[in-house]
């Protein structure tokens, strides 16, 4: 098996997405680092592709965007669980409730994640941690950070049409409730796609206060725990 590489922020939810998809069909990967203002680390990227993580390296093959690195993964020989239903209907399913993780879920947790400046302080600390800076560069992002992530908070809400950060996650976990019904993962009786996109959605704020209103919802904690055990066996 070729060597296999995320190019990541530690607190990006579509390289958690990536990273649930890894671990689900058991390949092993390292993971690197990426400075979020040179992006030095990245490899080599042909000029269309965007400047952003998480970027897969596996061999010489470098490919980027979460939901096409994760259909790659079922090219790799791992594990049998294949991401991407076969059968078109299910695929279809898949594909859909992965899209509204995309658009929607995601979206909303910047601004549960640093809408509050306890945890604000809490993110930037973190990506400071996280990212190898000096000491300088260290409180910078510790003290303007948080002014930052809370202007981004805000700048998110207004594009979605949305006042509250904490209501609107409310109502996305209406919505995973919805689309788990009485069914053990996204995908039915196993993960798929749509499991690795919303289970690395709520890895990224894992620790935050937000993570415990989505465990408060019996349902959605039940099947975290379920995706946690297949990602760690
Ligand atoms: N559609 C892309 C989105 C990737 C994305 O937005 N990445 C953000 C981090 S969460 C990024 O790299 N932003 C840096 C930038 O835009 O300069 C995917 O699914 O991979």
């Amino acid at each position: 098996m070729a060597q296999a590489t995320l190019f990541q922020f530690s607190l990006c939810p579509f390289c958690h997405k990536v990273k649930a998809g890894l671990e689900l069909k058991k390949i092993a990967y390292d993971t690197i680092e990426v400075s979020p203002r040179s992006k030095s680390e990245l490899p080599d990227l042909p000029e269309d592709a965007p400047k952003k993580v998480p970027v897969f390296q596996y061999g010489e093959e470098v490919l980027w965007d979460s939901t096409t690195i994760l259909k790659y993964l079922d090219t790799i020989p791992g594990d049998s669980l294949n991401l991407l239903p076969e059968e078109e209907g299910a695929k279809a399913e898949a594909l859909r409730i992965e899209e509204w993780v995309d658009d929607s879920f995601t979206q909303v947790l910047p601004t549960v994640l640093y809408g509050s400046w306890k945890d604000a302080w809490r993110a930037a600390k973190v990506t400071a941690e996280c990212s190898k800076l000096s000491r300088t560069e260290n409180m910078a992002i510790r003290y303007g950070g948080s002014v930052i992530m809370k202007q981004i908070s805000k700048r998110i809400l207004k594009r979605h049409g949305k006042n509250d950060p904490q209501s609107w996650l409310s109502e996305e976990l209406d919505v995973l409730e919805k689309e788990l019904g009485d069914k053990a993962y996204l995908g039915g009786t196993a993960p798929n796609i749509a499991d690795a996109a919303a289970h690395g959605a709520l890895k990224t704020i894992e620790g935050f206060s937000a993570f415990t209103t989505c465990m408060d919802r019996a349902k959605v904690a039940s099947w975290y725990a379920r995706v946690d055990e297949e990602r760690n066996v």
